[in-house]
């Protein structure tokens, strides 16, 4: 292993700013649209006075122009899953029908209701219901533009591991769920599945309230066969640790890390990492560089330099906040998947955990949201703050891509200018965040040929590599600084 030289000061690199206008509302789930807005859903925001008053909420942000636009919300999607279609609406299903009811000492009951949520017109648009209620269901793209949605507790508050599979393509357009079926490997609510080059998944043991007693494994959803994957350090702390595909995706190799074991105060959270390498023969986990502080609530978001940005989380269960043992983590490191090292970032100043989310936004920024009590004495952290890399600070690359350059297939070209000679072109999938959990986020590389300005990149034939749908496309100049980002649409 390389150690990383040090770029900057102790204090790290990079810069945070708190958003002058808080969220107005609580950010339990974020996406990144296609038009560069983020999604914020809130539903009830686990709070039940709301919940039983029927206000549920979604806002979308522009971060450009600092707005928020209030979205009309049909049911309660407080702890859905979500992911984009191949059109670059957010399907968005399951969420919450009931919180627990001391009366009858039911747990959260899944909703059975999905919508999609349309960009041009900011609307929710009702798609078919599901089977049953899915209450901290994970959604998570196919090669062939269908999504997969699996686990969670149902309209009894009874933890299943069912799946169905979305087609926004059947029915004429109005979309279908496939049958329900249960997945060969019993999966915890909200798991990190991570779709391989060859069509399956790796499940990688990281979930939401997951106690660490299912393998991590190699799940086949066609042919609904799973095998255990060995190797996984700290499998009992993998509760809201992170879990990504690192960049490029053509690498197929999966981090883990950090994790904790909620709601057991007494199970403090890991600092430990491990990777897989999803290409090999028999793929096994072996341990990574360990994060700088423990953590659980941590969220990864890579870069469009092909690093990993680690933030947020806290020492202990966030239920713990009110004793002295609990520390939220500030702690902000970049992982160099070329060197296998963490670089050390500036440290936040905005405490993140339950409830808390992390995305790349197309300038190469990094915005975080949400998290349920805040640092500051608030019920719910309503703050924004936002990660500034230090290529922000550079003179940076530019692309012009005219407008068919913007659609290409699996398999196909694209030609546009780039006003300086070009190390990388690549596109990244727009995150999908909600409980540590953004399965579909990946950076795919284009290999590419440079004439002068004129670049010509190619996007790898194998659909299971880059699931149809709208990405930001990068290039990155021969200092390793990225471009803002142009949107393009794969078919
Ligand atoms: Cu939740």
């Amino acid at each position: 292993m390389v150690a990383i030289v040090a770029v900057a000061s102790a204090c790290g690199v990079g810069s945070w700013t708190v958003n002058p206008t808080p969220s107005p509302v609580r950010a339990v789930h974020a996406a990144l649209l296609k038009n560069g807005n983020v999604l914020l859903i809130q539903g009830s925001g686990n709070d039940p006075n709301l919940f039983a008053a029927g206000t549920f909420k979604t806002t979308e942000w522009n971060p450009v122009q600092n707005t928020f636009r209030s979205v009309s919300t049909p049911y309660d999607m407080f702890c859905s899953g979500h992911a984009a279609l191949p059109d670059g609406s957010l399907l968005v299903a399951g969420g919450t029908a009931a919180y627990p009811d001391s009366a009858t000492g039911l747990d959260y009951r899944g909703s059975n209701h999905a919508y999609k949520y349309d960009v041009a017109t900011h609307k929710y648009v009702a798609v078919p219901d599901l089977t049953e209620g899915h209450w901290y269901p994970t959604l998570v793209n196919r090669g062939d533009g269908t999504i997969v949605m699996v686990s969670g507790l149902d309209q009894n508050a009874a933890l299943k591991s069912n799946a169905q599979i979305f087609d926004s393509t059947a029915a004429g357009g109005a979309g279908a769920w496939s049958s329900q079926f249960t997945t060969a490997s019993f999966f915890p609510p909200y798991p990190a599945l991570h779709l391989m080059a060859d069509g399956r998944y790796l499940f990688s043991g990281v979930s939401t309230f997951g106690d660490g007693s299912d393998d991590a494994g190699i799940w086949d959803a066609t042919a609904n066969t799973f095998t255990s994957v060995p190797g996984l350090p700290d499998r009992y702390q993998r509760d809201m640790g992170a879990s990504v595909m690192l960049p490029p995706a053509q690498s197929q190799r999966v981090m883990v890390m950090g994790g904790g074991s909620h709601p057991k105060p007494e199970v403090v959270a890991t600092a430990s990492t491990a990777i897989i390498d999803l290409s090999t023969p028999s793929p096994s986990f072996t341990a990574g560089p360990d994060l700088a502080e423990s953590k659980q609530y941590v969220s990864a978001v890579i870069l469009p330099d092909r690093t990993v940005l680690q933030s947020g989380g806290s020492n202990e269960s966030y239920l713990d906040r009110d004793l002295p043992s609990f520390k939220y983590r500030y702690t902000a490191q970049i992982f160099h998947p070329d060197t296998g090292a963490w670089e050390t970032a500036k440290s936040s100043t905005v405490g993140r955990t339950y409830h808390s989310e992390a995305l790349l936004l197309p300038d190469g920024r990094v915005a975080t949201f949400g998290g349920n009590a805040s640092d500051a004495g608030d019920p719910f952290e309503m703050r924004i703050e936002l990660y500034t890399p230090e290529y922000m600070t550079k003179t940076r690359p530019v692309l012009t891509v005219g407008t068919a350059a913007r659609s290409f297939a699996r398999g196909g070209t694209t030609t546009f200018t780039a006003d300086q000679p070009l190390k990388w072109v690549h596109i990244v999938r727009p995150g999908s965040a909600t409980h540590s959990n953004d399965p579909d986020q990946r950076l795919v590389d284009m290999p590419f040929t440079q004439t002068g300005s004129s670049v010509t990149a190619t996007l790898d034939p194998n659909p299971n590599l880059t699931p149809p749908g709208w990405y930001m496309l990068f290039g990155v100049d021969t200092a390793g600084t990225p471009s803002v980002a142009t949107w393009v649409h794969v078919t």
